[in-house]
């Protein structure tokens, strides 16, 4: 058995799981430890990670990567577009407003949504995790952002659900690495919190936690972000330099040729990483654009100064992350910077002025979300035992609840669930209904967002059920923000009051409602401000009757069915599809893998045999059969040449057969021999 932890980034991903002793990274077919986010579309298979990034120059418009970025978000947001430009594949926008991903794949033009794509790269992730442990692999827990929605989370699960996955928790990616970082630490002070700041640069995006650690504990006290803040901005800046450096030196527009420009980006991605270990680093392209060659260079002064801005908005989340927790940068014990795209050395600078220290690197910077995950893993998982150990997160952005008759307000704001809350957490609301009604779930502030989110998450049906007295009925709503971070209604239940006959002649006046306190399980806050008609409630009522206040009153009790309708989510017969899709491209991938190894393993028994027949076999076989043996090789290697290049697993299987039955006569000739052989020695050995 093995636990694993999935860290899918927006460029790269980590796979990592804990075995019997300790945690592993897990290698991918090309003993890398980080595989490449891309999937790309050849002539009759898929490539897959590193086999999808070796394609990217060759076959940009059927590559597909940064695919994390576009998951539930709507085509026509302005940041979206401006990502969508930099891309070399055709997009479009989708019926429900979504981002739809076109291109040509086995001579057809083929549509697939982000979530599809994100799909492809989980299964293939899941397959290397599977090759690596020699055990299948179903239940993990995966990576996402802090800034990720409802709907984003929501789409996760279902990527999960087509790739073949059960994950146990989606988990903010800071809140991984600060368990990674956590779990093992012991020299933090025992009495008191001890509080960390994690900070994650990443590819695309700037993800701050403030953690505070206690024996056994640790608690998400804030999350912040800039989710348009990553390495690939610094590749950009470097980019434009170079683009409008040339369009003067060599007079071409890379801007106008995609080839060039996925070329030109790549050199500046490795450029950047060069700068990062010295003061000056050159830019050599062969034949970018028009034949030309170019060449240039960039110190990393200059690099900075161009950078600067971006350098600056670095602090902006760690600001707002410190303001959250209510701490000062005195009140931290540590900074942890992770993510590689934090290895740009301005960036550690720009920090250490921020908060007054330099920041540290305890934590592996690139394989820490996936260790942590693959943490999270075991110890949700029956067959692990890892030390007693509680992660508390914290919920990004404020949560309110309203129903057909207006808002259900519990807090004195009017939210349900405000940003900071615990994940998990659960809360009982009472409502007075008689009949099937709806509740949405929204954010609440918008300003929390990240730029172009939507308020809307999901509606809620509560029903189909009919009070037999209205006037006696209440609801109660089971609201539950649960361990992926994801908001549902987990269950209504219908409660009447019935009054027995003899007790009702005898006492005229109906029992008042009573109104409970709030409770929040998993969290000792405590809402007030409870309105109107809606009461909450600290726990479910059991069956039961006699509560003090009615002698012979009855409460009847019935649970009533709850749908969920998530805003751009997916429906279940959509999930089945691309569920039924994924299988049939999988199986293609396999046809082709297999007939390559099957033709492989054609190719090497001929050239075996061929050195064979002049070696081992040569006394055992007739002049004849030599002769037959050598011509059927011979006509083989040809036809594996010509005509049989690209042919199916069956056809070379067959070719291999035939050879097989011309040479096993004279394979077990020589194998009875050696057994002879072998017999006499050991006699006279002994
Ligand atoms: P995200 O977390 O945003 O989803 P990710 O997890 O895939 O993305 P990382 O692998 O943490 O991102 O970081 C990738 C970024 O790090 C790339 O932009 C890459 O260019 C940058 N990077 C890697 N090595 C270096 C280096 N030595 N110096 C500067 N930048 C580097
Ligand atoms: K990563
Ligand atoms: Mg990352």
């Amino acid at each position: 058995m093995s636990a694993v932890g999935f860290d899918v980034g927006n460029e790269n991903c980590v796979i990592a799981a804990v075995k019997q002793r300790g945690i592993d990274v897990l290698l991918n077919d090309e003993s890398k430890r980080e595989t490449p986010a891309v999937v790309s579309f050849g002539e009759k298979q898929r490539f897959l990670g590193s086999a999808g990034a070796a394609s990217a120059t060759m076959n940009p418009k059927s590559t597909i990567s940064q695919v994390k970025r576009l998951i539930g978000r709507r085509f026509n947001q302005p940041d979206v577009l401006a990502d969508l430009r930099l891309f070399p594949f055709e997009t479009s926008e989708g019926p429900d407003g979504g981002i739809l991903i076109h291109l040509q794949y086995m001579g057809e033009r083929h549509t697939f949504t982000p979530v599809q794509i994100l799909a492809m790269l989980l299964s293939h992730l899941k397959q290397t995790a599977e090759k690596s442990l020699g055990t299948s692999v179903s239940n993990c827990v995966i990576g996402i952002p802090s800034y990720f929605t409802d709907l984003q989370g929501r789409l996760y699960l279902n990527a999960a659900v087509i790739a073949g996955l059960k994950p146990l928790r989606l988990m903010h990616e800071c809140t991984a690495s600060a368990l990674a970082y956590g779990i093992y630490k012991t020299d933090f002070s025992s009495v008191g919190a001890t509080c960390v700041v994690f900070i994650d640069i990443g590819h695309s995006d700037t993800q701050v936690a403030v953690v505070s650690f206690e024996p056994g504990h640790m608690k998400i006290l804030s999350h912040a972000f800039d989710c348009n803040l990553g390495g690939r901005d610094f590749d950009e800046v470097l980019f434009h330099h170079f683009a409008e450096q040339f369009k003067n030196q060599y007079a071409i527009d890379v801007y106008s040729n995609i080839r060039a420009s996925v070329r030109l980006r790549a050199a500046c991605e490795k450029l950047k990483k060069v700068l990062s270990a010295n003061a000056e680093a050159p830019l050599n392209i062969e034949c970018l654009m028009d034949e030309k060659d170019v060449k240039s260079f960039v110190k990393r002064d200059e690099f900075e100064k161009l950078s600067s801005n971006l350098l600056e908005r670095i602090t902006v989340p760690c600001h707002k992350a410190l303001t959250c927790a209510g701490l000062t940068v005195e009140e931290i014990h540590s900074v942890e910077l992770v993510g590689s795209g934090s290895r740009i050395p301005a960036i550690s600078k720009i920090l250490a002025s921020f908060f007054k220290r330099e920041p540290s690197r305890t934590l592996n910077s690139s394989e820490c979300v996936a260790r942590g995950c693959a943490l999270q893993s075991a110890m949700l998982s029956p067959t692990f035992r890892v030390r007693e150990y509680e992660v508390q997160d914290s919920l990004p952005f404020s949560i309110g609840l309203s129903s057909d008759e207006g808002p259900i307000q519990t807090l004195s704001n009017g939210v349900l669930f405000p940003k900071g809350h615990p994940i998990p957490s659960i809360k009982i609301l009472t409502l007075h209904r008689s009949s099937t009604f709806h509740l949405e779930a929204f954010y609440a502030d918008q300003s929390e967002l990240p730029p172009g989110v939507s308020q809307k998450m999901s509606i809620f049906m509560v029903g189909p059920f009919q009070a037999s007295n209205a006037k006696k009925a209440r609801v109660k709503i089971k609201a539950h923000l649960n361990l992926h971070g994801i908001f549902t209604i987990e269950s209504a239940t219908l409660f009447e009051d019935h009054m027995d006959e003899s007790v009702l002649r005898s006492n005229d006046e109906m029992p008042s409602e009573t109104m409970e306190a709030e409770s929040d399980y998993g969290s000792s806050d405590t809402g007030n401000g409870i309105e109107g008609r809606y009461t909450t409630q600290s726990k479910p009522a059991s069956t039961a009757s006699s509560n003090g206040i009615g002698i012979g009153k009855t409460i009847r009790r019935q649970e009533i069915p709850v749908s969920e309708t998530a805003y751009g989510g997916m429906e279940k017969a959509e999930l089945y599809e691309a569920r039924e899709r994924e299988i049939l491209l999988a199986q293609q991938d396999s046809k082709v893998e297999q007939a390559k190894d099957t033709k492989n393993a054609l190719e090497s028994y001929v050239y075996e045999t061929r050195s064979k027949i002049l070696s081992t076999l040569r006394n055992f076989a007739t002049d004849s059969e030599k002769e037959g043996i050598s011509q059927n090789l011979q006509q083989t290697e040809e036809w594996l040449y010509e005509d049989g290049d690209d042919e199916t697993e069956n056809v070379y299987n067959g070719k291999l057969q035939d050879l097989k039955r011309l040479v096993d006569p004279i394979e077990n000739r020589y194998k009875d021999e050696e057994a002879r052989a072998q017999a006499t020695r050991d006699l006279f050995n002994c």
